[in-house]
């Protein structure tokens, strides 16, 4: 059993993409362990993409995250990291294979819909950031 943190970001947010996004993984059959809507500080979004931080595309990313409300959730299953990450798509929407959320609805490196964590230590840290033991049913 594994958990990961999954955000539909502001652009799919604002486009009402949470619906389908929450469809592509009740339909792959992973658990939804915690969900919220949150709209984070410029702080906020600095603190979540810390990593991050020497980047170029630091600034215009935390802007970006903090512009308007994201979907956050807890995904929970057997090799729930990998899998969400299928389903999501590369990063970059023009290399997403075909039927990836990110291939279907983005059109931009920074605004591509979703997040998820890459790996159990950042699924740990990033589900920490956002939920504590009480908010995550399951
Ligand atoms: P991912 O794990 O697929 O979300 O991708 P990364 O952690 O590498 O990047 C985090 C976010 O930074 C991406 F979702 C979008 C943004 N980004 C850019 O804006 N430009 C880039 O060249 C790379 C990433």
């Amino acid at each position: 059993m594994e958990r990961t943190l999954s955000i539909v970001k502001p652009d799919g947010v604002a486009r009402g993409l949470m619906g389908e996004v929450v469809g592509r993984f009740e339909k792959a059959g992973i658990t939804i362990a915690a969900m919220k809507l949150i709209h984070m500080t410029k702080k906020q979004a600095q603190g979540f993409y810390a990593v991050h931080k020497e980047r170029p595309f630091f600034d215009s990313l935390t802007d970006f995250m903090s512009s308007g409300p994201c979907l956050v959730m807890v995904l929970q299953g057997e090799n729930v990291i990998a899998k969400n990450r299928e389903l999501m798509g590369a990063t970059n929407y023009k290399d997403a294979a075909p039927g990836t959320i990110r291939a279907d609805f983005a059109n931009d490196i920074e605004k591509n819909i979703v997040h998820g964590s890459d790996a159990p230590e950042t699924a740990a840290f990033e589900i920490g950031y956002f939920f504590n033991s009480f908010e995550i049913a399951g």
